[in-house]
């Protein structure tokens, strides 16, 4: 036996440096992103003990020092000696690569973003880790550090429940650039779970200051209170929520929809708690369900007026829907791994939703009616659209080459290494002209506030000359005709000022991206340019700092020097060196590629900045007034 347990330990001891060698491998990256999925990997093992029946509680605590402490109500890790490492199975949950996923392929192993890489990588990841188990009427308790174990598994006393507790403090020898948590990053998620996953009561605490903050979720409702969630700010053309739930093939499929009065669309689809981003087969099961149905129905009943009709197009606008499944294997595609492709889901959401919207309009005749006079009015502006671009004779609204006059392009004509900088303002855009280097960086000044398209047809943005030039320049076209190799530049730079007008410009346009043009972030090519937000003088030293701690850290490296600090209000106090320098050199400057996440937000944030309603807009300034000072996307 002895060398059994040598050599199991020897893998065990390779495959936690592997992790610790190449964490990126296994987290994406090692910066926030990184950090924030220790804490899902952790929390997606109490979300399945809850799915399979056994928890109904889960608890994420931030302690201070920004530890992490997760609980949750379930059976308790199993303590028994495993089979085949001879040491206790929540021993080797920790530090067995992929153990303790259970990929059994009957329970859902619900996962993070990366997909279910277990407890196993957080514990190599971290400083120390300490698991708690409440079972067979006992407390025992079990200790690691770089995933290494320090202290065998040892009984503590009685106990009265049950339920798995761990806690953990991320290691900064991986997480070089911070190991600090962010609130609101982990509330969203919490709340996003709590919504997901019906009746579990999830509660997110921050235990870091003097005043703690706490959020605890339950909803009963699941994601029909999801979808009332997105619409609360907005009217709605019918009262109760489309919904749907059922099983076949051990596949979880679980829909719900609402119509609200304006124009644009949300759906978010889910595989396993994962937010599938660029969407997959459940959701074109759904659209298609949604467009027969809704087409079904009108012909039925005779709604149509001659040559009239209802096209995939007219049924999303002003839709808010939520599609969930849960999958024993699901096989996920696309740039950022977040599209699902197994086909067998389409066909089994497609029927189970067809029958359920079926249903729901016969039953309630006075909806139907409301939500297919909705689709009418979207197709006819659709069509009065058409016929308005033919009458002016040009094929698309991005035919006028007169628009360009703003761009200033550059020589190079390999998208690939060109980029076109938005500037916001005729000055910066000034500044920015002359600073760049024309080989192949592109100046587009955008004048002004961009159009808010959250309440407009795609057909009104593109009246909008700001907008007009922006996707003119781009080059791709958009809507049905967007064809992303047609790409100009594969570095589209957001450039605004560092003050709150220059966030809601960068917010609209993220917003403006997010809803009609999805793949150019998808592909990677949106970023948003950091400018310094001080620069620190003294005679020949000149430094720049993008952040407070920045600064804090320029005047600790000058200690004897007194310092001139200039707080830029706007990218039009810098000369066009400076602005290269700073902001435009690849060499020196800070670019945050946009992920769809972010822009996600930016949307949901703008919703609620620009959204009707007062009272949300002053409840989240209050709340996240920090935030909207250093907006970082
Ligand atoms: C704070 C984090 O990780 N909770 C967990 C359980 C319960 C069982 C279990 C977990 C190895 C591969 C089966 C208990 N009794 N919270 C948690 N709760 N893992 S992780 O089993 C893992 C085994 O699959 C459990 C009976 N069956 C399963």
């Amino acid at each position: 036996m002895e060398n059994n347990y040598s050599a199991s330990n020897i893998q065990i001891l390779e495959g936690l440096e592997a992790v610790r060698k190449r964490p990126g491998m296994y987290i994406g990256s090692t910066g926030p992103r990184g950090l924030h999925h220790l804490v899902w990997e952790i929390v997606d093992n109490s979300i399945d003990e809850a799915l399979a029946g056994y928890a109904d509680h889960i608890e994420v605590e931030i302690l201070p020092n920004d530890i992490i402490r997760v609980t949750d109500n379930g059976r308790g890790m199993p303590v028994d000696i495993h089979p085949k490492t001879g040491r206790p199975a929540v021993e080797t949950i920790f530090t067995v690569l992929h153990a303790g996923g259970k990929f059994d392929g009957t329970s859902y192993k619900v996962s993070g973003g990366l997909h279910g890489v277990g407890a196993s990588v957080v514990n190599a990841l971290s400083e120390w880790l300490e698991v708690t188990v409440h079972r067979n009427n006992k407390e025992y308790n079990q200790r690691f550090e770089r995933g290494k174990v320090v202290t065998d598994l040892k009984e503590f006393g009685e106990s009265n429940h049950t339920g798995s507790r761990v806690v953990f403090k991320a290691d900064p020898l991986i997480f070089t650039e911070t190991t600090t948590y962010d609130y609101e990053t982990l509330r969203s998620r919490v709340q996003q779970l709590a919504f997901l996953n019906k009746g579990i009561r999830i509660s997110i605490r921050d235990l870091r200051k003097e005043e703690p903050i706490e959020d605890v979720y339950h909803y009963e409702g699941g994601i029909k209170e999801y979808v009332s969630f997105l619409n609360q700010n907005k009217k709605t053309i019918h009262d109760s929520i489309i919904y749907c739930e059922s099983e076949k093939d051990n596949i979880q499929v679980e829909v719900a929809l609402q119509y609200n009065e304006e124009y644009n669309t949300t759906i978010y689809s889910f595989t396993n708690n994962i937010h599938t981003h660029e969407g997959g087969t459940h959701e074109e099961g759904f659209r298609m369900a949604l467009t027969r149905c809704l087409k079904k129905y009108a012909e039925d009943n005779k709604l149509l007026k001659k040559d009239e009709e209802i096209n995939n197009e007219d049924v999303r606008e002003g839709l808010t829907a939520i599609v969930s499944i849960k999958h024993p294997n699901p096989q996920f595609e696309g740039q950022t791994k977040t599209k699902l492709g197994n086909t067998e889901v389409r066909a089994i959401v497609s029927q189970s939703f067809g029958e359920a919207l079926d249903r729901y309009l016969l039953e309630n005749p006075k909806d139907a009616k409301s939500i297919i006079d909705k689709c009418l009015l979207a197709s006819r502006a659709r069509i009065a659209a058409r016929k308005a671009r033919e009458a002016t004779r040009r094929k698309s609204p991005l035919d006028g080459l007169m628009l360009n006059s703003k761009l200033a392009d550059c020589r190079c004509k390999d998208p690939s290494k060109s980029e076109m900088y938005l500037v916001e303002g005729d000055s910066a855009g000034g500044s920015a002209k002359s600073g760049r280097d024309s080989e192949y960086q592109a100046i587009l000044p955008l004048r002004g506030k961009v159009l808010n398209v959250q309440k407009v047809r795609l057909e009104r943005a593109l009246s909008n000359n700001e907008i007009l030039s922006m996707i003119q320049a781009i080059g791709t076209g958009i809507g049905e005709e967007f064809d992303i190799t047609k790409a100009r530049y594969h570095k589209i730079v957001i450039m605004t000022d560092a003050d709150v007008d220059g966030e809601h410009i960068c917010i609209l346009l993220l917003t403006f991206f997010y809803r009609f043009m999805p793949q150019l972030i998808e592909n990677g090519y949106i970023y948003v340019a950091k400018p310094p937000l001080y620069k620190a003088q003294n005679g020949k030293i000149v430094k720049y700092a993008y952040s407070d701690t920045e600064l804090d850290e320029i005047k600790a490296t000058y200690p004897d020097k007194k310092l001139d600090i200039q707080r830029y209000k706007g990218l039009g106090e810098m000369d066009p060196e400076q602005l290269w320098e700073t902001t435009m050199d690849p060499a020196f400057r800070t670019l945050v590629q946009v992920h769809l996440e972010d822009a996600l937000i930016a949307d949901q944030t703008f919703e609620m900045l620009m959204g009707e309603e007062v009272e949300p807009r002053k409840k989240f300034i209050q709340e996240n007034a920090h935030y909207a000072n250093n907006l970082d996307i």
